[in-house]
């Protein structure tokens, strides 16, 4: 049976729909305020152009930089179709140029992600020293800043528990978005992740979904308001960056456990 709430999301869903089906792209980084009214406000995705600020760093640059340091990485992930529930159990600690050798017949069984970050601030932090200026919207924090480093990665469909701005350094990542409008077809458990997995067109029709790809190149950066489901694909050996302290409030956390 539809329920009330049911109505409410389909009825947004096909009004907002209009706008969720496109992405806004702003040509230079937008100033705060059109920012604000125009992706954070909106709930809206939005691509940012961040050639000015993007450092020209490539794996052989981050395998002489890292050399032999101990650097935790997420390893096996090929070992449970749950690798993303799952994180906790396949940490691995592992000299960093070892893993960036590793990664070309590794491929999605090794990445380096978000949740390896707090372990590896004394090898990154560094290397975030390098980078240019952030948006006016985005404070240079590098405690919120967390580095993503793959080759051929998957991340299944899920959504974040926070606003988030990825921006992509090198190599390029096809990003699929679909609206947190259409949670009710999205087979959601724990929370934040979906059972599909990596959505292709078949689940996607099945499942009565639409989605949106975004091709993250370097230099840019996508903006994916909290609660947009999302999975990411590599394209080949690539290094994004995520970064959360926006100067607004971004703890959607604190407001669902209220
Ligand atoms: O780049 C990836 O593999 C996943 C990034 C992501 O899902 C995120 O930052 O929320």
């Amino acid at each position: 049976m539809t329920s009330y709430a049911d109505t409410w999301l389909a009825w947004y869903y096909k009004v907002l729909s209009r706008s969720h089906s496109f992405v806004y792209t702003c040509e230079t980084a937008p100033e705060n305020l059109s920012f604000l009214v125009d992706a954070y406000a909106a709930h809206q995705p939005a691509v940012i152009d961040m050639r000015n600020s993007t450092p020209e760093w490539n794996m052989p640059y981050l395998k002489a930089k890292f050399a032999g340091a101990p650097i935790e990485v997420q390893a096996r992930r090929n070992s449970t179709p749950d690798f993303e529930t799952q994180s906790h159990m396949l940490r691995h600690v592992m000299p960093a140029d070892a893993f960036i050798d590793s990664l070309i017949s590794a491929k999605n069984d090794r990445y380096l992600t978000a949740q390896n970050a707090r372990a590896n601030r004394h090898v990154v932090d560094p290397l975030l020293s390098e980078l240019g200026n952030f948006p006016s919207y985005l404070n240079r924090n590098f405690d919120r800043v967390f580095l993503w480093l793959g080759n051929d990665s998957m991340t299944p469909l899920h959504h974040d528990m926070t606003n988030n701005f990825l921006w992509q350094i090198f190599g390029t990542k096809l990003i699929r978005l679909v609206s947190p409008l259409l949670i009710r077809r999205l087979q959601c458990y724990s929370g934040v992740h979906s059972t599909l997995g990596w959505l292709d067109e078949q689940k996607a029709i099945a499942n009565n979904l639409v989605f949106r790809d975004i091709m993250l190149a370097p230099g840019y950066a996508l903006f994916i308001p909290v609660g947009w489901f999302h999975c990411v694909q590599s394209v080949g050996h690539t290094a994004m960056l995520t970064c959360t302290d926006f100067v607004w409030p971004n703890s959607w956390n604190e407001i669902h456990l209220q």
